[in-house]
């Protein structure tokens, strides 16, 4: 009987893994019955901008964290499709920080030319999955919210690609109950122009603390201040942009920090990241993991050491993104398809996790672990037939970044690099990021 594969979530994680199996299927493979559950409308997981904040029109968690005028952080050939470039996509280079919308033309040009948008059951919630070890299979409880059906199917396997960057992390500190103004976590943050003329205050010192800041600027607020927990950012701000250590509490319209020091603040911004969470899963399924490069628990970064049948993909931090997720997606479907063997003694699988943490831990310094999530993703590419590309000419794409960023955090965005699959140089975009106030795909796809 052929194998059934559930696949959780259809974002960047989950359509990779649906362009893998299609792969296998066109190189003439006999490839199990692959269902994907997404509970939006539409693909493209965190990419598929809503204006809706809290709740979606079902009553569930909205699944957005982007925002309006959100340009990738990274540059784009840190990214790229290694069997889709953004050549093929668009016809030609185009700079390297595309905005959301071209982002996501770019992820459905793939999927589209795959064929595979009929594997994918949407506005389909994942309610639980169960172990059953008896029949060695998994029942997995879904609501179809169309229908308003709630129905259960078995599958042999099943991969969470559910993303972690959508359960907000949402500390309090004294005095927010009483604040008069907008307190709002970065998952819900949306148009950086509700803030403009604002003195905002933003508590995190990480990507969404630099970004969200960013766009607040940009857009016209009139101070922005981030408070750090362990350490600043340390980028050189612009004038009207101050760092401060670590907020003690709110009284009325002031924040008092750590340092005794103190700012009038009209609205907060709690960049304080995002929590792994999977409510649709019991105990002995269920991914405990900190956000960092080595995930407890996932042999190879994908196998769930405590039930190798099952698989998670994306659960890492993330240097790379849509390049890894293909790794671990034509890594798993090889796993699945037969080709690749999980050895069969825990030991060994949780031997693999120590490793790979002792590994994570041996260096805090941001060129090693970029380089380390690079090796990780060369390790699987390794064993697949996943195009295999210049890993280590994407990681030379990050560490300029990171220079770049240095050098001028509000001008960063305004570099380009050379593609590592085609080779071709991005055109430099033809107006500077803080400038670039329209973000729409014509607006940036203009010569
Ligand atoms: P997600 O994109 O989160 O997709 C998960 C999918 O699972 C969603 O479609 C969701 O609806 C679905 N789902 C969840 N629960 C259920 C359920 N119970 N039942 C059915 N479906 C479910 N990466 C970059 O490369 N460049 C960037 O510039 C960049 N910027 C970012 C900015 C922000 C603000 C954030 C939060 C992240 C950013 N990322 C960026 C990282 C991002 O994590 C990845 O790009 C990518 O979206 C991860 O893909 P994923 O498929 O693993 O998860
Ligand atoms: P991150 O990268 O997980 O960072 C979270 C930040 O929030 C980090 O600076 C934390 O400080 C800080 N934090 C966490 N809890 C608190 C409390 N209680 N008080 C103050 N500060 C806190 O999340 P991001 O949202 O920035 O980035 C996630 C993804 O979104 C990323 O991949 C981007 O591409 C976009 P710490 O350093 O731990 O002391």
């Amino acid at each position: 009987m052929t194998k059934r594969v559930a696949i959780i979530g259809a974002g960047p994680s989950g359509l990779a893994q649906l362009r893998a199996f299609q792969s296998a299927a066109q190189k003439g493979a006999e490839i199990p019955e692959v269902v994907c559950f997404e509970k939006q409308s539409d693909w493209g997981g965190l990419w598929n901008y809503t204006w809706r904040t809290g709740v979606d029109e079902n009553g569930e968690p909205v699944h957005c964290s982007m925002y309006r005028y959100l340009w990738t952080n990274g540059p784009k050939e840190g990214l790229e499709f290694a069997d889709y470039s953004f050549e093929e996509h668009f016809g030609k280079q185009i700079a390297s920080y595309p905005p959301r919308a071209v982002m996501v033309d770019y992820i459905e040009g793939r999927v589209n030319k795959a064929g595979v948008r009929d594997w994918i059951r949407f506005n389909s919630v994942i309610r639980f999955v169960e172990y059953d070890a008896d029949a060695d299979d998994f029942t997995v409880t879904v609501h179809d919210m169309e229908k308003d059906h709630v129905y259960k199917e078995r599958f042999d396997h099943v991969i969470v690609a559910s993303g972690h960057f959508s359960s907000p992390n949402v500390p309090e500190y004294p005095g927010f109950a009483d604040f008069h103004g907008r307190i709002v976590h970065a998952h819900d943050f949306r148009d950086a122009r509700e803030f403009e003329g604002q003195d905002v205050l933003l508590l995190g010192s990480s990507y969404s603390a630099e970004d969200i800041g960013s766009q607040c600027w940009k857009y016209g607020a009139k101070t922005v201040t981030t408070s750090y927990r362990s350490a600043p950012m340390g980028f050189k701000w612009p004038d009207n942009w101050e760092e401060k250590p670590a907020l003690v509490k709110v009284e009325d319209k002031t924040a008092h920090f750590a340092d005794g020091s103190t700012k009038k603040i009209d609205a907060i911004i709690l960049c304080t990241g995002y929590k792994h969470y999977f409510p649709f899963l019991p105990d002995d399924l269920r991914l405990k993991t900190k956000n960092r490069l080595a995930t407890a628990d996932l042999y190879k970064g994908v196998v769930y050491v405590h039930n190798p049948k099952m698989f998670y993909l994306g659960m890492q931090d993330q240097w790379f993104t849509f390049n890894m997720f293909d790794a671990q997606a034509w890594y798993v479907r090889d796993i699945i398809m037969g080709r690749i063997e999980v050895p069969a003694d825990k030991q060994v699988l949780m031997a693999d996790v120590s490793e790979r943490e002792t590994r994570e831990e041996v260096s805090d310094d941001v060129k090693y672990a970029i380089k380390y999530q690079g090796a990780y993703v060369k390790e699987l590419i390794a064993d697949t037939d996943y195009p295999s590309f210049d890993v280590d000419g994407a990681c030379e794409a990050f560490f300029e970044w990171k220079h770049h960023k240095a050098d001028d955090i509000m001008a960063f965005r305004n570099h380009s690099y050379k593609s590592v699959i085609t080779g071709t140089m991005a055109e430099p975009h033809h107006t500077p990021w803080k400038d670039a106030l329209d973000d729409s795909m014509e607006a940036y796809l203009r010569a």
